[in-house]
């Protein structure tokens, strides 16, 4: 039985190679064929002994959708499920993670997590995309699973691959310190945290990104939207214009997503 090392190394196999040098789980394959998959994964499934290898060879190769459309062709040719077929034919940890890989939320934002920083440079899209549009509770599953699977802290994985702030809004968010959303609106905190981000940025020279990285990743997400809203009297551009005008790269991205 493959190994759930090799079976990373499979994952990790596309970054380090010549052809593929980004991540390989988040970009749709090329001249993806879900039927022609799912006739593998089928074929795969029917060996005798079971071609792991071939099973890994598919699933670790597709993006989430793609493995999606794959359980759906698997389903209409082979009449049944093909999580379940799966599980019937694996066992142990390679078991675990290939059902990680297909229906586990958490277990798939730790891999994409992980494929992203993996390897040689980072894709910044992908970790952008995994840390600023995942709730608190999300971030901390996420973490404990990342931890389980790679035995690796993403906190020190993440300060690893990224430098400056775009790395410290970064871990801002990994230690999900956002404030839990209250029933009680507090007027006077929206206020002065609408304030605080125009003073931080559009009414001053330069940016204080302390300012705005504190705000944008401690305050809960209702909180936010009522700062986002009274911004406007502060300030004369909304807070996705002030967010282009005063970051860029990285940073301007994450703010981006995180001012949605
Ligand atoms: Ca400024």
């Amino acid at each position: 039985m493959a190994l759930v090392s090799e079976f990373l190394g499979q994952l990790t196999l596309g970054f380090g190679g010549g052809r593929e040098p980004r991540f390989p789980t988040v970009v749709p394959a090329v001249n993806f064929d879900p039927e022609k998959d799912a006739s593998w994964i089928d074929t795969a499934i029917k060996t005798k002994g079971v071609d792991e290898d071939l099973i890994i060879d598919i699933l670790t190769k597709r993006n989430y959708s793609q493995r999606r459309e794959i359980a759906f062709e698997y389903e209409k040719k082979a009449k049944k499920d093909m999580i379940t077929a799966l599980k019937g034919v694996l066992s142990g940890s390679l078991e675990n993670v290939i059902l990680g890989l297909m229906k586990n939320r958490v277990q798939y934002d730790a891999f994409e997590l992980r494929a992203s920083m993996k390897g040689l440079g980072t894709d910044e899209e992908s970790l952008i995309e995994m840390v600023c549009s995942r709730s608190n509770e999300e971030l901390v599953e996420i973490k404990k699973v990342y931890k389980e699977l790679f035995k690796k802290d993403l906190e020190k994985d993440v300060a690893g691959d990224t430098s400056g702030d775009f790395c410290r809004l970064l871990l801002s968010l990994v230690e999900a310190k956002r404030d839990d959303p209250s029933n009680i609106v507090d007027y006077e905190r929206i206020d002065n945290d609408a304030r605080a981000l125009y003073e931080a940025g559009v009414k001053r020279k330069g940016t204080d990104v302390a300012t705005w990285i504190a705000i944008f990743s401690e305050r809960s997400v209702p909180h936010l939207q009522k700062v986002f809203e009274r911004y406007n009297s502060y300030s004369p551009y909304d807070i996705k214009e002030s967010i282009r005008k005063e970051v860029k790269g990285d940073l301007e991205k994450s703010f981006l997503t995180l001012g949605n």
